[in-house]
C-alpha cells in the first residue's frame, strides 16, 4: 500500500488523496511531523509561509536544518522576534528539538517561508514540504492551503 502511494505522491504531486493519507507522518526515528497547512494568498503574492507541527519522540534530540519544496524557488526556516516594537522575520539556521518536546511553527513565531512561489497558493491546494533533520531521516509532509 505505501509503495502504491509513493508511486501516485510521485505521479500526481498535488493530488489531495494523497495528502491526506500521508498528512501525519512518523519517520523511523520518532520524529512526528502533522498539521501542516498554509494561508491561501492572492496570486500575486510571491513568498508564501507554511505552518507544522515535530514531536520529537525519539531518544535523543534534534535539529531542524533544512526545508525544500517544489512549490518555491527557495524555503528558509524564520522565527519572528519583536526587534524595536516590531515584529521582524528573521531567519534561523536552524532549530533545536529537544527529546520529548513538541514543536509548532504558527503565526507570529516559527515558519517555513516559501521565497519565490512557482504556483498561487490557492485555497485546498496540497504542496510537499521536505524537511532535513540533523540526526532523522528527511521527511516530506504535505502542506494543505486553507
Ligand atoms: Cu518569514
Amino acid at each position: 500500500m505505501n509503495s502504491i502511494r509513493i508511486l501516485i505522491a510521485f505521479l500526481f504531486p498535488f493530488l489531495p488523496l494523497i495528502a491526506d493519507a500521508a498528512n501525519e507522518t512518523v519517520g523511523l526515528d520518532g520524529l512526528l511531523v502533522s498539521k501542516s497547512w498554509s494561508q491561501a494568498l492572492p496570486a500575486v503574492a510571491k513568498n508564501g509561509v507554511a505552518y507544522l507541527t515535530i514531536e520529537n519522540n525519539s531518544t535523543r534530540q534534534d535539529k531542524l536544518i533544512s526545508a525544500s519544496s517544489p512549490i518555491a524557488e527557495r524555503v528558509e526556516i524564520h522565527s519572528h522576534q519583536h526587534v524595536d516594537g516590531v515584529m521582524k522575520m528573521r531567519k534561523v539556521e536552524h532549530v533545536d528539538l529537544a527529546q520529548d518536546t513538541t514543536t509548532i511553527f504558527e503565526p507570529g513565531g516559527l515558519h517555513v517561508m516559501l521565497i519565490g512561489l512557482k504556483e498561487p497558493l490557492k485555497k485546498d491546494l496540497i504542496f510537499p514540504v521536505s524537511l532535513i533533520f540533523m540526526h532523522a531521516s528527511e521527511q516530506v509532509t504535505y502542506v494543505t492551503v486553507r
